[in-house]
């Protein structure tokens, strides 16, 4: 007799999913627990910022040249460990990193999967207790099952992830991941320590209220992205404005609000970033992913997210994603419109 249950765990949900799935080994199943798990431990030192010596300055600054937090450490080698005594992951890339990790062992070179991460992503929040996340996407190796995995494992385009997913560290603590079969929501219960299905079938409405942006940065935008940002704010109520604006500087914040209530977020190139802020392959390339599959868009202004072929591992972009519509209105403006000069 089969037990009616009223709530399912991460793992009862990824395993009723692969059962549906003729000849499907588990191995993506396995990954993701392998990922919950770190989830949940970078979790329980996040809660305890404020009380234990783990807020502050690592001393090192990463590739990108940015200072490292104690926590990012702690993160990167959280999921890194997860993944290496993983059975389903040949090798990673981290924001973190400067190179990819080949985990080069028996089991390890028979894994069919690597795995790309930002392990504690907005972490400039750390100190004041803003909410922050950790972002991956998995890909289907494209070396021989065997062998060590390669470089071109890991510089894909975005569109081959299999999986893409996120952990918001917020006032409760979520796991969302995406398959091409439909984007999950899992909440942290504490009591039991496992994450539970919260938000089944996330779809992300096709317009918004909210928009997000760093107006900081207002004068160092383009003159087309500017033009945007004075329309989104002109909006009249036959518009559907007026809109709202909010930004928190965690774009797993930003974003997680994004997929649930609809709106767009953007982060266009500017003078101090000429190639935009955020990375391809740890940051865009996850979240456009979930938010194709949830009916939403993603695009660097000239082309769709998830067709961008990275030409190495710390790829920036310009990213505008988020509801269908919201995005395509912004595309009309940055690619349709002659309009030289961006009054407000
Ligand atoms: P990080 O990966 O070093 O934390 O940087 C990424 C973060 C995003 O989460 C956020 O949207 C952006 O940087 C905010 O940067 P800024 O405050 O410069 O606009
Ligand atoms: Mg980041």
């Amino acid at each position: 007799m089969a037990v009616r249950r009223q709530i399912l765990t991460l793992d009862e949900f990824t395993i009723q999913q692969y059962r549906k799935i003729p000849n499907a080994t588990g191995e993506l199943s396995t990954l993701l627990r392998d990922i919950a798990l770190a989830a949940k431990r970078i979790n329980v030192e996040v809660n305890k910022a404020g009380l234990v010596d783990i807020i502050g300055d690592a001393g090192i600054t990463n590739v990108q040249g940015e200072a490292v937090k104690k926590l990012d450490v702690f993160a990167n080698n959280q999921m890194l460990g997860v993944l290496q005594n993983g059975i389903s992951c040949a090798g990673i890339c981290s924001e973190e990193m400067d190179d990819m990790v080949v985990f080069n062992d028996e089991m390890s070179n028979r894994s069919k999967y690597v795995v790309m991460f930002d392990p504690l992503d907005g972490s400039s929040n750390i100190d004041t207790n803003v909410s922050i996340g950790t972002i991956f996407g998995v890909y289907r190796r494209v070396s021989e099952l065997g062998t060590p995995c390669v470089m071109a494992d890991f510089l894909q385009y975005g569109l081959k992830q299999v999986a893409a997913g996120y952990v918001v560290y917020g006032s409760s603590t979520m796991f969302v991941y995406a398959t091409r079969r439909g984007v999950n929501g899992f909440t942290l219960d504490p009591s039991i320590g496992e994450f539970c299905l919260s938000h089944p079938e996330i779809k992300c409405p096709d317009d918004g209220k909210i928009y997000s942006v760093n107006g900081g940065y207002y004068s160092q935008y383009k003159n087309n992205v500017k033009n945007f940002i004075n329309r989104l704010q002109n909006k009249t109520k036959q518009e559907g404005g007026p809109l709202t604006q909010r930004f928190t500087g965690s774009m797993v914040a930003d974003l997680h609000r994004t997929l649930i209530k609809g709106g767009l977020f953007m982060y266009p190139l500017t003078t101090e970033n000429p190639h935009g802020k955020l990375r391809l392959m740890y940051e865009c390339n996850p979240f456009a992913f979930i938010m194709e599959v949830a009916g939403g868009k993603a695009s660097s202004g000239d082309s769709r997210i998830l067709d961008i072929l990275p030409a190495s591992l710390h790829d920036r972009t310009p990213i505008f994603i988020g509801s269908k519509n919201m995005v395509d209105e912004c595309l009309e403006e940055l690619n349709g419109r002659e309009t030289p000069n961006a009054e407000r």
